[in-house]
Parts: structure tokens; sequence; C-alpha cells
């Protein structure tokens, strides 16, 4: 488990400098329900709590994905013969590697394109694999999905575009049909999508993965504010700030927030103060959980088609593989 003591003055800048965080920062924090990005979660230390969160006993999804990868992996990779791997949010990529693995099992990997936000993540995951794969060529892209992919100009051939670990989740339906749409226009005749997707099921068992008895998941959730400290220099207090995660029956998605325990105010250096009532709240994620017909409508709506969807037999967890409708 990472050290959570450390404290964020110590850290040096790691993220992609970004000119429109304050912006977005500015508008999320005036809305009625104060709302954060997700994708501020992942300065060089989040990477890491998210990375101690995929080992905790209560989060499923992580060790769900990766027996479905394993035991289907080598069969689909001889059967497309894919010679690029290019992935969406790859953070550690410690899934990737049964992708990898069995590309090099057909003798036909070439290219592998990380591509993340966390960019000192990215590029230390990068020079590993460098090291684990002699041969093949690994070209980290550090891009907000959200605006860009960031993609080598020269990809061999078909490529399977992955997007694991149940992030689209992550993005409110529009932009996650936006960001489907991008990969699709990305794609040549083919090329193949690979996305993971939680799917839904039992509520205690979703909300305990998002409330660990250990508490990680509330350091990640408290770490957005060491992220804002850093990066914009605001002074919010951690400690004044309580993890809460619950599920969204209707909209059927967990919901994590920060809920301020007092009455208080926060400074950002260049936006007016920003006051908190006792019990308010900041969303900083959804994490939706979908259904086959979830699924295939936004497949539908982004112009891609489900071409492949084996199941894990106990956890309900998603593994879907598309191509260009
Ligand atoms: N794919 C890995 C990691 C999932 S964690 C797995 O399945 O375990 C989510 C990853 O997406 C993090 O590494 C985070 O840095 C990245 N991420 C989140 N929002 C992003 C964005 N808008 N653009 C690029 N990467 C993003
Ligand atoms: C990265 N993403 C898919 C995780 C999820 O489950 O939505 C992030 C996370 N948040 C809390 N725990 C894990």
């Amino acid at each position: 488990m990472p050290n959570l003591a450390r404290t964020s003055s110590t850290r040096p800048v790691e993220r992609v400098p970004n000119p429109g965080m304050l912006a977005e920062v500015a508008e999320g924090l005036a809305a009625p329900q104060k709302e954060l990005p997700p994708k501020y979660f992942y300065d060089q230390r989040g990477s890491e709590l998210f990375e101690a969160i995929t080992r905790l006993p209560e989060y499923y999804p992580t060790r769900t994905e990766r027996a479905l990868l394993s035991g289907w992996m080598p069969e689909l990779m001889a059967q497309l013969g894919t010679r690029t791997l290019i992935e969406l949010g790859a953070g550690n990529a410690e899934k990737s590697r049964i992708i990898l693995d069995a590309m090099r099992g057909t003798g036909l990997a070439e290219l592998y394109v990380p591509i993340d936000v966390s960019a000192t993540f990215v590029s230390q995951t990068a020079a590993q694999l460098r090291r684990e794969y002699p041969g093949l060529t690994v070209e980290p892209a550090v891009a907000d999905i959200t605006v860009e992919l960031n993609l080598p100009r020269r990809i061999p051939r078909p490529a399977l575009f992955a997007f694991l670990g149940s992030t689209i989740g992550n993005f409110y339906p529009p932009a996650a049909i936006r960001l489907l749409t991008r990969v699709r226009a990305a794609m040549e005749p083919g090329d193949r999508f690979l996305l993971g997707v939680d799917l839904r099921k039992d509520i205690a068992r979703i909300e305990a993965a998002y409330n660990d008895s250990q508490g990680v998941t509330a350091a990640f959730n408290r770490n957005m504010l060491l992220v804002l400290h850093h990066e914009l220099g605001a002074d919010f207090d951690p400690e004044a700030f309580q993890h809460r995660a619950f599920y969204d029956t209707v909209a059927h998605r967990i919901e994590m927030h920060l809920v301020s325990t007092r009455h208080q105010m926060v400074t950002i250096p260049g936006l007016d103060p920003i006051v908190f009532a006792a019990g308010e709240s900041i969303r900083t994620e959804i994490s939706t959980k979908y259904d086959r017909e979830s699924v295939a409508a936004f497949f539908a709506a982004a112009g891609l088609r489900i071409v492949a969807w084996p199941r894990d037999p106990t956890t309900p967890f998603g593994l879907v593989l598309g191509a260009p409708a």
C-alpha cells in the first residue's frame, strides 16, 4: 500500500499542464451540486492509490476482468492477428500484459500505445514494459482522452483499441459516447475495440467495493483535494471532508462525494472564495454499472457493433469486443 501520510508539498509537478483546469474547477464548484472531474484523482499518488484499490478484497472488478482476459486473449489474438495495442486510461498496464503476452505468442506484436493523463505514471509504465518486452515498440501518449487520443502517425494494423477497468463508467453518457465516437473514427476496417464494463449486480456488493474497510478509497477520494492544492494552490483541508459512496438505483451508478464536515470557506487563487455549508458535498466520480441493452445502445450511438461478449460465470463483469458498424 502506498504511503498515505505523504504530503502534497513534497511532490514534483507530474500532471499534464492543463490551462483549462482552473476554468473547469471554477465551473464545477459553482454548480448547485458541486462537482469535479475524476481525471483529477490521478497524479502519481492517486495512481498508486488506485493500484492499491485494485488489490482490495472488496474491489472485485479488476480481478474479474483479469480472469476474463486470461481465458480469452490467447485465442482472440491468434484469431485477430493484432499488431498494435492502443489502450485508453492504461494506468499501470497490469492487465494489458495479458493482451501483450497473447500478441507476443502469435509473433505479431509490434506496437503498444498506452494513453493516460497521469504523465509520470504512464512513462514509468512504458519504461518497465520496454524492459519486459524487448522487440515491442512502446510509445506512451499523454492525453486527456475526453479531448484527444494523441495517437502516433504510423500504426501497424490491425490494431486493438482497449478501454479496460470500466473506466468508461466514470463518464456521463454524452461524454462516453463522444469518447467512443473518437475511438471509432481512429479505427480502420479490421481493427477491433475491447471494452471492460462493470455490470449491474447486488447493490451491497457494489457499495462495499467503494467503501472498503481499510479506507483506501477514502484516501483516493480525498487525494483530489491535494491535487487541487498542488496544481492550483487551493487551501482545502482534506480532513474537513468525509468520503461518501452510494449506489443510485435509478441512474445505475455509484456516486462518490466529499462531504464538508462543517461550514467552511476554501480559497483558490484567481477565483471567488468557495463556501461550503456543513454537510454540503462535491461529487467527485460516478461509476456507472451496465447491462447488455445499455452497452448495445452506446455502441450503436458511436457507430460500433458488438462482435463478442464472453461473461464471467460468477461475477457479472463484461468484456465486450466491438467492430465498426
Ligand atoms: N486501465 C487500468 C487503470 C484504470 S484507472 C485498469 O483497468 O486497472 C483509470 C485510468 O484512466 C487512470 O490511469 C487515469 O489516469 C486514467 N484517466 C482517467 N481519466 C482520464 C482522462 N480523461 N484522460 C486520460 N486518462 C484518464
Ligand atoms: C477507474 N475507475 C473505473 C474506478 C471505478 O471503479 O469507477 C475508479 C474507482 N473509484 C473508486 N474506486 C475505484
